[in-house]
C-alpha cells in the first residue's frame, strides 16, 4: 500500500515512521511518501495562501498549488481522501475498506482551509476523525494511515487482528497475565483451567457484557450470531451488569 500525503507540514509525520508502521515500510509492504504542497508554489517567496474573497479573517490555500501537488502523484488507481470535519466519521468498517486500496492520496488542509474549486475538481472522499476542530488535517491523516496500515497484509501478525476489539463488532474481553494473584485479586478460574471451550464462552460473554455496559450503540449495527443473541438476552434479563 502506498500513501501519498499532500501537506504543508511534512515534518509532522516523523512519529508515524516509528514502530509497527516503520517495520511495514522497511519490509516494503508500506510506503509513506510526503509531498510538501509548498514545493509547488510558483511564487518567489514560496507563498501558498491568500486572503478570502468576500472578506473575513484568515487565509486560504490557493487551488493551483494543491492541484499541481495532486497531479504530481495521481495515478489511474489512486483513491483520493481529504481529511475534513465535513466528512463522514472514520470507523473500522471504512478502515477495512480503504485497506484494500493500492494507492491512497491524502490531502491535509490547514489554516482556514482550501479554495473550494480544487476540492470540487479532485472530488476526494472527505473523512473526519471526530467532531472537533484541529489546526490541520495532519494528525487525522496519521490516524488514518495508522489504522489502515494495521490491516495491510504482513504488517501485523494475523491473530492480533482477528481477536481484537471490533473484529466481531464487539469490545474486547478482559485479559490477565502473571501474577495469578494481584492485590488479593485472582485471575478468573476458568482462564487458568485450560478448558478451551469454556474459555471461549467466558470471553464471548464478557465481550457482550462490556459492550452492553459501555457502548450499547455498537450492538445496533452488527449481526449477532444465535449464540451471541442468546447470551445477550440473558445478560439483559439478569441485568447483572446492565444499568437502567
Ligand atoms: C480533519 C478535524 C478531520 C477532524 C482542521 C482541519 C479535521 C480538521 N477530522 N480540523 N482539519
Amino acid at each position: 500500500m502506498k500513501f501519498d500525503v499532500l501537506t504543508l507540514f511534512p515534518e509532522m509525520f516523523e512519529p508515524i515512521k516509528e514502530s509497527i508502521i516503520g517495520r511495514g515500510t522497511q519490509k516494503k509492504i508500506l510506503e509513506i511518501n510526503l509531498i510538501n504542497i509548498r514545493d509547488f508554489s510558483k511564487d518567489k517567496h514560496k507563498k501558498v495562501d491568500d486572503t478570502v474573497y468576500g472578506g473575513g479573517a484568515g487565509m486560504l490555500i490557493r487551488p493551483d498549488v494543491v492541484y499541481d501537488s495532486y497531479k504530481s502523484v495521481k495515478k489511474d488507481n489512486s483513491k483520493v481522501i481529504y481529511m475534513s470535519p465535513q466528512g463522514k466519521t472514520l470507523n473500522q468498517e471504512k478502515v477495512v475498506e480503504l485497506a484494500k486500496e493500492e494507492h491512497l492520496i491524502i490531502l491535509c488542509g490547514h489554516y482556514e482551509g482550501i479554495d473550494q474549486r480544487v476540492i470540487d475538481k479532485i472530488s476526494p472522499e472527505e473523512i473526519s476523525i471526530g467532531d472537533y476542530v484541529l489546526t490541520g488535517g495532519e494528525l487525522p491523516a496519521m490516524v488514518l494511515i495508522d489504522s489502515i496500515s494495521r490491516y495491510v497484509d504482513g504488517v501485523l501478525a494475523e491473530e492480533s487482528i482477528s481477536e481484537e476489539s471490533f473484529s466481531n463488532g464487539l469490545l474486547e474481553y478482559p485479559q490477565y497475565t502473571r501474577p495469578v494473584e494481584f492485590e488479593g485479586v485472582e485471575v478468573p478460574e476458568v482462564l487458568q483451567s485450560g478448558h478451551h471451550e469454556n474459555i471461549r464462552k467466558w470471553r464471548l460473554k464478557e465481550s457482550l457484557k462490556t459492550t452492553l455496559n459501555k457502548r450499547p450503540d455498537l450492538l445496533n449495527n452488527i449481526n449477532l450470531t444465535d449464540e451471541e443473541r442468546k447470551i445477550l438476552e440473558e445478560l439483559k434479563n439478569k441485568s447483572e451488569s446492565y444499568p437502567l
